[in-house]
């Protein structure tokens, strides 16, 4: 499948409510939409970067230039065989695994569209629906939290995850829990704290959560090893996974119990299904973490989401949870059972929509070929 063309869409778009986390608060959210022209077709690839480094090192900024200057130039007039193909020939790119990722979903988007077979059929999903629940950020109190949590739950998630930071953890969860006895209950630190704050953490194993996600520093496996010894709830890793090595790692060092598995935080597709199949291999349960995705990213989400082993819901959630008005022509709803549908077309089996797609673009960067 020679790649002829590309074009870069850095977007901006306003989300519906602000999203707060442990490093930072959203209101618009950037990304960069990947575009790349083959044999008469486009494929579309989301490159989940935000503008600032809080999640993650990549911002929109860095995936523009390393996708610009390193990893296009790599593939463009190039004959890419499959993803396998395209990770051979982005090695010697060291990093930028959110970059990479975004080329790797338009290189699936455009090989379904060449087969007539769905990202599902070609990962070897399982599932034409997925359980899903809600990732609700930090709110102004815990008051205003079981408010907002009730709202998502009347609307039919049943599963919600609570964004924690330091002063704004148990209080939130137990809130939560009084209000909601029964409900699965989660709760994602995004990297605030370190082993000294155990003690002020303790009475979150009291409250039957599903899991604790992400406690500690990225590149502390090894302190979450020490985490998971004073816990009984399942530690799950979500930031310091970068590789199928990493998740090996973390494994041997009984380090988590769980694996959130982000396509884009592993460099694509390709390296999200080898955890999945690693964590199957050695019984630990996995679900799809989510970066608050447009259209194209939540299809990709789904696929992958649809492999077997994904056994815990994913932070895949409808597309009124995020955006009045989406990229793409199709919105994903909510069924009532908590789940959402698979996409059956070919590829990502979605349509951009043309003029949203103006009307969020800051830059547009078109690419071809040099020589
Ligand atoms: O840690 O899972 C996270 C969003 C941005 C960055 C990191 C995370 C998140 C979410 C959002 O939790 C989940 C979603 O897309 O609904
Ligand atoms: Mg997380």
């Amino acid at each position: 499948m020679k790649i002829d063309s590309a074009v870069l869409h850095h977007l901006s778009m306003p989300l519906v409510s602000p999203f707060e986390t442990s490093f930072g608060r959203e209101t618009d959210r950037e990304c960069v939409l990947i575009e790349l022209r083959s044999e008469g077709l486009v494929g579309y690839g989301e490159c989940v970067a935000t503008r600032d480094p809080g999640y993650n090192y990549e911002t929109t900024g860095t995936a523009m230039h390393i996708l610009k200057d390193f990893v296009l130039p790599l593939i463009l007039g190039v004959d890419v065989k499959d993803a396998a193909d395209f990770q051979m020939r982005v090695s010697g790119i060291r990093g930028h695994h959110l970059a990479k990722a975004g080329v790797e979903m338009a290189i699936w988007d455009l090989l379904g569209k060449r087969s007539g077979k769905s990202l599902r059929e070609m990962l070897g999903g399982v599932r034409e629906k997925v359980e899903v629940g809600v990732s609700i950020g930090i709110q102004e109190s815990a008051q205003g939290l079981v408010r907002t949590a009730a709202d998502f739950i009347e609307q039919g998630y049943a599963r919600v995850k609570i964004k924690i930071k330091p002063g704004r953890d148990v209080e939130d969860a137990v809130a939560v829990r009084n209000a909601f006895p029964n409900l699965r209950l989660q709760v994602d630190a995004n990297s605030a704290y370190s082993m000294s704050d155990v003690p002020a953490l303790k009475p979150l194993d009291k409250l039957n959560l599903l899991l604790i996600e992400q406690p500690l520093f990225e590149d502390d496996i090894w302190d979450h090893h020490k985490f998971q010894e004073q816990f009984e709830t399942p530690v799950c890793l979500d930031e310091s996974i970068l590789s199928p090595r990493h998740a090996r790692y973390a494994i041997e060092m009984n380090a988590c119990r769980v694996i959130n598995i982000k396509a884009g935080r592993l460099g694509g597709l390709s390296q999200g299904v080898m955890v999945h199949d690693l964590c199957l291999e050695r019984s630990l349960p996995v679900w799809c973490g989510g970066m608050l995705e447009t259209g194209i990213g939540r299809a990709s989400n789904l696929a992958l989401a649809s492999l077997p082993n994904f056994v815990l819901p994913g932070d895949v959630s409808a597309s009124d949870r995020y955006y009045a008005r989406d990229i793409t022509n199709e919105r994903f709803v909510l069924n009532p059972d908590s789940t959402i549908d698979v996409p059956s077309g070919p590829g990502l089996g979605m349509t951009i929509d043309q003029e949203a797609l103006k009307l969020f673009t800051l830059n547009e960067l078109p690419i071809v070929a040099s020589s």
